[in-house]
């Protein structure tokens, strides 16, 4: 395949591998009020598929991690050493990179619908804190809180697409189990007993999403040829998009340059 070059344009891709007819990009949509999954359509021949990957990173110095205490639930801060831990608005590792990232492509997926994955995604609750603190899940699919903890959690989904939920969860090792009906990026999930767990949940309608760790890191196999919009969201810097064209059997690089909101 070509060669791949690389910018780092905020707020614009770079790509690569450019192959055959391309398939215009359409506006970016996400939500509204979508119908249930719809049987998938024909399998995808994995020789007309390519992959976008790239990396992630943040442009700026992020503000100060600031330190929570967590002995108002005295269950808690017999969980965590010293009793406090470090917010998580920016995780950012060496280079700028930036975890946390959802990446999720957004068009060039019209007309095609996928399998719907029978394993549960999981959000765990972990030592009075959400575990991943971001994950993708798919439109009907099933999303499990799991309690880890010795302890009261209360979990709440404040979508505002798909329906609320309001969980209690008492006991250790107790799932609550939901089913998200339409797309919807991010669902923001608190805890009605310790206000500083957040987390976010992504929803999407097909398996083009990952979500960066430390590296910055993603990477969206099995695309069908053709030009895609990509979407990413962070808690804290917000959102942007790139577009990438990808070839079959080839890699488009895609590097998402965000920036540190002025205070
Ligand atoms: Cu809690």
């Amino acid at each position: 395949m070509a060669a791949v070059p690389r910018a780092s344009v905020s707020l614009r891709l770079v790509l690569a591998a450019v192959f055959g007819a391309s398939v215009a990009a359409a506006p970016a949509g996400c939500g509204g009020a979508s119908a249930p999954p719809a049987p998938a359509t024909a399998a995808i021949d994995p020789a007309t598929t390519g992959t976008i990957a790239g990396t992630v990173r943040l442009e700026g110095t992020p503000p100060d991690a600031q330190m929570i205490r967590m002995d108002g639930d005295k269950r808690c801060a017999s969980l965590v050493p010293g009793a406090t831990r470090a917010t998580e608005s920016y995780i950012v590792g060496a280079d700028g990179t930036l975890a946390n990232v959802f990446v999720h492509v957004t068009s060039g997926l019209e007309g095609r619908s996928f399998p719907v994955p029978e394993t549960p995604a999981v959000l765990d609750q972990q030592q009075c804190w959400y575990t991943p603190r971001v994950v993708g899940v798919r439109v009907g699919q099933p999303f499990q809180v799991l309690n880890s903890d010795p302890l009261l959690h209360n979990v709440r989904a404040d979508s505002t697409i798909n329906e609320p939920f309001n969980q209690g969860q008492p006991v250790q090792g107790v799932r609550f189990s939901h089913t998200f009906s339409t797309e919807e990026v991010m669902v923001p999930v608190k805890c009605d007993v310790h206000a500083w767990m957040r987390a976010w949940v992504g929803v999407v309608d097909h398996p083009y999403f990952a979500v960066t760790g430390l590296d910055g890191a993603f990477s969206l196999p099995n695309l069908p040829a053709g030009t895609y919009t990509v979407a990413a969201w962070h808690e804290a810097a917000g959102t942007m998009t790139g577009t990438a064209t990808v070839a079959a059997q080839g890699t488009a690089t895609l590097t998402l340059n965000f920036k540190v909101p002025a205070a």
